[in-house]
């Protein structure tokens, strides 16, 4: 089985968001001919889905400002401005992404005590989502990742579909995702591909 996971494709993160990534939006019609032609058997998408007391808000740290370091469950966080807040529009998927042709949709972030980067487990490695148990229960063998942000959400899921789902070969599509920070982007791509992952782009999957 076949699979492509749309990691956190929302309206937090395109343009007019409360965490833009620089042309977010862009990936969005990429993402939906990956759905329409990529020859997959399965579309999962993650959600970023946070209650509005998050700790990965500056806005819970007195005196922090976004984009300062703090300290969250114990490890160095990055405070963002408040996104993705549950049943706000900042959370609903692009209004243009096909969400009809989703199989399952993994919600992620729901604990405030710490953050979930990766659509696979939290920040510190304590729980785990459902997302490696259902790719597993339907055998998936390939799964193809891009999405939004490259160096946070989408890294950590690529890293953590390596680890948690032995055997299963993982490829980023590079033009179907965007990062936060140019420098965070490269380096990203360079731990995914150190870590096994293939880098691949739509336009060789939509040929194939
Ligand atoms: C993300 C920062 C905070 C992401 C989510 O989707 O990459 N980044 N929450
Ligand atoms: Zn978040």
């Amino acid at each position: 089985m076949k699979a492509l996971l749309l990691i956190d494709l929302q309206n937090g993160f395109c343009p007019g968001g409360n965490l833009p990534v620089p042309a977010g939006d862009a990936v969005v019609p990429i993402a939906n001919r990956l759905i329409e032609d990529g020859g997959y058997d399965l579309i999962v998408a993650s959600q970023d889905w946070h209650p509005a007391n998050h700790g990965s808000f500056a806005s819970q740290h007195p005196g922090a400002k976004p984009f300062d370091t703090a300290t969250l469950s114990g490890k160095p966080q990055v405070l963002w401005p408040d996104h993705c807040m549950q049943e706000s529009p900042d959370a609903e998927f692009h209004p243009e992404l096909n969400t009809d042709a989703f199989d399952y949709v993994q919600q992620k972030g729901e604990n405030p005590a710490v953050d979930s980067y990766s659509a696979f487990r939290d920040n510190d490695h304590a729980a785990v989502t459902g997302l490696a148990g259902y790719l597993r229960a339907q055998q998936v063998s390939e799964l193809d990742i891009c999405g939004l942000a490259t160096d946070y959400c989408v890294k950590f899921s690529a890293l953590d579909a390596r680890e948690m789902l032995p055997g299963v070969q993982v490829r980023l599509i590079e033009d179907a995702s965007r990062g936060i920070d140019p420098q965070g982007v490269t380096a990203a791509i360079s731990e995914m591909r150190d870590n096994g992952i293939a880098i691949v782009t739509s336009r060789e999957i939509l040929a194939d």
